[in-house]
């Protein structure tokens, strides 16, 4: 390497940097085989416009003092000192908690932030929080709430059936067929959190095709497959993987192809799922090509081509995004199951692989660093994509697992490296949620739409100018990550920040515990440097580690994993579920009653689906050119726009219907809100199909189609979560359903507005 030459880390990879005083120049790691182009969003970060420049107040919250108010994402902003604005956040705190008690703050703070184990931004809130008196917290995740809920049920834990079951390694050598429910795209699998130096999947794919594996996708997108795997492609009817699954399963079963043995030794509950797939109506071929839009004899051979050789099941994350999304999770666990083949190498059941670049690689033999947790004394807690809900409904009742709760009364919410108008959906609905309460503290580098909702902005530094640790116990490298460039304008990190507030509240040594940033991380890498000496292994100091930049750790051999050993040995390595076997049919679930999650896998027809007024299914998924809405304004991600407005795909045959031609800007609406895009039209996807990916920062103005939505009716930037429906995957999970739902498209009659998204509001 060069003179300053450095190395760093990103979610979507790690690279070398070279700062020259004004620009970032940036390239991928040298050993990372199929580098992710996203890294080119990267130098945008240092000094662009949106960057918050100094602490900044809402002018309402700051004249008129905390409370409920409309005026939220409507108001002015104003500069203040770092002292002031500390003072005054300290004295709110402090008057919340003290008037309303602890669980009145909500500190749930969701979100992806940035690769770097210390300055991980919602640990570092969790921290702060924890310790100066607890906070209502949120549980699970946007990506995979309704499959963290029910997998444990039915399988497995998650980690164990997502990042340690089938490895990449496994499907190059042994896969025949893989059947890739909503696919595996290389744009997701390019993801880690935490960071990801190899990026294999490509490869791997690669090396199972030329070895004459085949490849299904069943999705209604054709990119979610790599191009040179030249698979078949089901261009399935969103929302309905399960009813083709339990066809897969009827007519495996009815060929007398179901492993029978497997069934009575490693499974519990076949008889009440068997009894469901062959009373009338039959679940069979004819009754699912109805639903998802798949010929019935196209669902026979694949049934046929499934039973024979090594058959591997990918869920991606995307279908339980949806409603009754938890039914496709266990769906795709049963198929497996009756396939016999859970636990074989490359075959059975991955949930998730492809989804994340954590899944299906070995496991690092030696802990990485982490940040130390504090214990939070507040119970409460809602499943996370509950929070408009509970904004709106505080004291309510709702289910979550079979349990009934109610909302608890949050008057402060405060978020640290998470954009809630990114991630949440229905975002006029969020935003009279946020009007509701007394104080909204955001940390954030950037003018993102949910700073613009915020009474308190603090201006966070970026990973660019902080020095880190990147490392996951799924990627073998550990990284120094340096800092590159320096600090802009007044930004602080969010640990000197929560260490100044802790401090004014009393917990400033509880917080610290006495160790400056530098500090932190040489106690973080200790436990990885013990890891290795106590292996015999080079175990270079801190000081040595940080000179060399990375560090390469050992990785476990793989050992078939949880499921693996349970295929083996079902008596000695039972599954953590009620039976230790897999779970394809529940007394205990069906006891509940539960109509939106029935005992057993099942096709439950969603309450939204598309009809006369909005006869089109909105699929919203990840971007392929950011990782959600961060650094949308980067090279990367704006080259892939048209004239700055997000591209909506839609198939050449609606197009013409509708007469929409390619590059137009269109209005996709429902009676939830609206956005504009740039049309491509594409036979890539089914049709009746639109495609919209998340992360265009919202950009709501009033829709001159629908003045009674007032200011916020149309996002002229393309933020899908304008149209999306806010709402539980089922009571069961509580999960977000916002890939899918239903909308109009048109030709837009006026002239586009200019998108203004990534210009700050205009400080007094
Ligand atoms: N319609 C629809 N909506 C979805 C989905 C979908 O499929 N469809 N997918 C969902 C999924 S799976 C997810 S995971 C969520 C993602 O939602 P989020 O994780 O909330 O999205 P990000 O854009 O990654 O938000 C991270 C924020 O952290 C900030 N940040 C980065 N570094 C730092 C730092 O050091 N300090 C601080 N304080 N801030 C920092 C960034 O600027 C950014 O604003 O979206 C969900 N939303
Ligand atoms: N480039 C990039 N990669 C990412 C992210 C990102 O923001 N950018 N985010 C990361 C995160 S946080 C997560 S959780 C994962 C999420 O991983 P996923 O949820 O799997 O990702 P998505 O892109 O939302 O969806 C994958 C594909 O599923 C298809 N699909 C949608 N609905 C259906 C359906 O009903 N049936 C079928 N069969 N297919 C359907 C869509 O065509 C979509 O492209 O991605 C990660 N990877
Ligand atoms: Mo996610």
């Amino acid at each position: 390497m060069t003179e300053n030459v450095r190395t760093h880390s990103a979610h979507w990879g790690v690279f070398h940097a070279r700062w020259d005083g004004s620009r970032l120049r940036v390239r991928p790691h040298p050993g990372d085989p199929d580098p992710s182009p996203v890294l080119d969003n990267v130098p945008a970060a240092v000094g662009h416009a949106a960057r918050v420049a100094a602490p900044a107040v809402r002018r309402g919250w700051w004249d008129r003092g905390p409370g409920r108010d409309p005026g939220r994402g409507r108001d002015g902003y104003r500069t203040v000192s770092w002292d002031a604005v500390l003072d005054r956040l300290a004295e709110e705190t402090h008057r919340v908690r003290s008037t309303h008690g602890d669980e009145a703050v909500y500190g749930g703070s969701y979100g992806w932030a940035s690769a770097g184990r210390f300055h991980h931004a919602q640990s570092q809130l969790h921290r702060f929080l924890a310790l100066t008196g607890g906070y209502t917290r949120s549980v699970n995740t946007y990506s995979g709430g309704a499959a963290e809920v029910v997998l444990p049920h039915v399988l497995g834990t998650f980690d164990a059936v997502t990042r340690y079951a089938v490895t990449w390694d496994q499907v190059a050598a042994h896969t025949d067929t893989v059947v890739a429910f909503g696919g595996m795209a290389l744009k997701n699998s390019a993801i880690a959190a935490g960071g990801v130096s190899r990026h294999v999947e490509r490869g791997a794919m690669r090396a199972a095709r030329e070895r004459g594996a085949v490849f299904v996708l069943v999705s209604p997108l054709r990119p979610d497959l790599p191009e040179a795997l030249d698979a078949t492609w089901l261009p399935i009817r969103p929302g309905t993987d399960v009813a083709l699954m339990l066809a897969l399963m009827h007519t495996i079963v009815e060929a007398g192809r179901a492993d029978t043995d497997f069934l009575a030794s490693h499974c519990d509950g076949w008889d009440r799922l068997r009894e469901y797939l062959f009373a009338a109506p039959a679940r069979d071929a004819g009754w699912a090509e109805d639903i998802t839009g798949i010929p019935a004899a196209t669902i026979r051979e694949l049934a046929w081509r499934m039973a024979h050789g090594r058959t591997l099941v990918t869920v991606a994350q995307s279908l339980q995004r949806a409603e009754h999304g938890e039914q496709p999770v266990w769906g795709g666990t049963a198929l497996a199951a009756v396939l016999g083949q859970i636990g074989l190498s490359g075959g059975g059941f991955n949930y998730g692989l492809g989804s994340l670049g954590h899944y299906g690689r070995p496991r690092n033999a030696v802990p990485v660093p982490t940040f130390s947790r504090a214990p939070n004394p507040v119970t409460s807690f809602i499943p996370v994509a509950r929070v408009a809900d509970m904004l709106l409904h505080p004291g309510e009742t709702y289910s979550y697992r079979g349990v009934d709760d109610t909302y608890p009364h949050v008057r402060m919410a405060w978020w640290a490296g998470g954009n809630p108008f990114h991630h949440h959906q229905d975002l006029r609905r969020l935003r009279r949620a946020v009007a509701e309460l007394d104080t909204f503290v955001v940390h954030d580098p950037m003018w993102t739409a949910t700073a613009r909702h915020a009474d308190v902005v603090l201006p966070s530094t970026t990973t660019l100018e902080r020095d880190d640790i990147g490392a996951t116990s799924s990627d073998p490298l550990v990284v120094a990550m340096k800092q590159l460039v320096p600090r802009h304008g007044e930004a602080r990190d969010d640990y000197d920040v929560l260490a100044d507030l802790a401090a004014r509240l009393g917990h400033g040594e509880a917080f610290t515990e006495g160790r400056t940033s530098h500090e932190w991380l040489v106690h973080m890498y200790d436990r990885t440097r013990k890891g290795l000496a106590d292996r015999g292994l080079d175990a270079p100091s801190f000081e040595e580690f940080w000179e060399r930049g990375e560090l390469e750790l050992p990785r476990r051999p793989d050992d078939g994993g949880m499921l693996g050993r349970f295929r083996a040995d079902p008596a000695r390595h039972p599954l953590p579920t009620a039976s230790g076997r897999v779970q394809l049919g529940s007394g205990p679930i069906a006891a509940l009653g539960l109509p939106d999650h029935p005992g057993h896998p099942a096709w439950i027809e969603p309450t939204e689906v598309p009809d006369d007024r909005h006869p089109f299914w909105l699929v919203s998924n990840q971007p392929a050119t950011r990782l959600h809405s961060q650094l949308d304004f980067g090279a990367h991600s704006a080259g892939a726009k048209r004239s700055g407005r997000e591209v909506v795909r839609i198939h050449p045959d609606d197009a013409a219907r509708l007469g929409i031609g390619d590059g137009d800007v269109v209005r996709i609406h429902n009676d939830r809100g609206a956005c504009l895009a740039a049309a491509r039209v594409t036979d890539d996807i089914r049709p009746g199909v639109l495609q919209l990916p998340t992360g265009a920062w919202w950009d709501p103005r009033p829709d001159p189609d629908r003045p009674e939505f007032g200011d916020d009716g149309l996002c002229v930037h393309g933020n899908p979560n304008a149209v999306t429906r806010d709402r539980g995957t089922s009571s069961f999970a509580q999960g977000c359903s916002g890939q899918l739902c239903a909308v109009a498209v048109e030709r837009y009659r006026y002239d586009a507005p200019e998108v203004t998204a990534h210009v700050p509001p205009v400080m007094r």
